[in-house]
């Protein structure tokens, strides 16, 4: 059988150096995203390698998710492994300061999203049984507090306890879930989350060393491609130069 991967969010970060990570290994790839010309580009990049397939969708839309999904190529149907990497952060800011439609962006997209886009290939999954794993992206900020990390953080939390609820529904299929969450990684995450501000982005990565996008496929690929018999729960990876800070206190002068 060959190996088919469908990534969400492979027009960027993560998803991209997924989308070549597992192209190295001679997976056929699923990519998708909105943006359609970075979809066009991935392709071309990749078609040479391994046969690809391409669909711009909004994981927010659950009628296009479905849609996509029935639209499969033959050759594409047999998922293996599906990456529920799509996600994006918004207003680095306290939450009573928040524009309450980034609140729902955010929502819609790490949760909802994410939810469609798992009830959609649940039965092709199922189908592949034995070696099938569903990873999703959550992240520290799901297991770790911080100011301005609001609904961003919640959403992340969702998709830990999602993914263990998931474990629980799918044992006896032979279907794997995993939660990968990453701590500070250098992509377009922070322009996204600044709304387009490349200095604050640079200024964030910054005389450290964060991870980067291929360090997160790695670790995607290494769990996708365990022996059938084991289940990655949980994987947290953070910088070696990243750690937690002390709880804050808030005091009289
Ligand atoms: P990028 O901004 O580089 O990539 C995000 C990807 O998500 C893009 O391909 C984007 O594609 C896609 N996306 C966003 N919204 C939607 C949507 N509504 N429908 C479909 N696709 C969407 O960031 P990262 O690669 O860093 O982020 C990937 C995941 O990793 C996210 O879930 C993020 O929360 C998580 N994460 C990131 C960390 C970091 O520090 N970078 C750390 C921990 C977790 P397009 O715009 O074309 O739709
Ligand atoms: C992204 C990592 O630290 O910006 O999920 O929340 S962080």
């Amino acid at each position: 059988m060959t190996n088919v991967v469908f990534i969400t969010g492979a027009t960027s970060g993560f998803g991209r150096a997924a989308a070549r990570r597992f192209a190295q290994a001679g997976w056929s790839l699923v990519l998708t995203g909105r943006r359609q010309e970075r979809l066009n580009e991935i392709k071309s990049e990749l078609e040479g390698q391994v046969p690809v397939h391409i669909a711009a969708l909004d994981v927010r839309d659950a009628e296009a998710v479905k849609q996509v999904v029935a639209d499969l190529p033959a050759e594409f149907r047999q998922i293996r492994c599906l990456v529920n990497n799509a996600g994006l952060a918004l207003a680095p800011m306290p939450t009573q300061n928040v524009e309450l439609n980034d609140l729902h962006t955010m929502i819609d997209t790490n949760i909802t999203g994410l939810v469609n886009v798992t009830h959609a290939l649940l039965p092709t999954l199922i189908e592949t049984g034995a070696g099938a794993s569903i990873i999703n992206i959550g992240s520290t900020a799901g297991r770790w507090p911080y100011p301005g990390g609001h609904v961003y953080g919640a959403s992340k939390a969702f998709v830990q306890q999602f993914t263990y609820n998931l474990r629980s529904d799918l044992l006896g299929t032979g279907v794997r879930v995993t939660d990968i969450a990453p701590g500070m990684a250098e992509t377009e995450f922070t322009l996204v989350r600044t709304k387009g501000d490349q200095a604050a982005s640079d200024k964030l990565y910054r005389g450290t060393t964060p991870l980067n996008a291929e360090d997160i496929a790695e670790q995607m690929y290494y769990v996708a491609t365990l022996p059938d018999h084991i289940n990655i729960n949980l994987l947290e990876v953070m910088p070696t130069r990243q750690a937690w800070a002390p709880f804050a206190v808030d005091r009289d002068e």
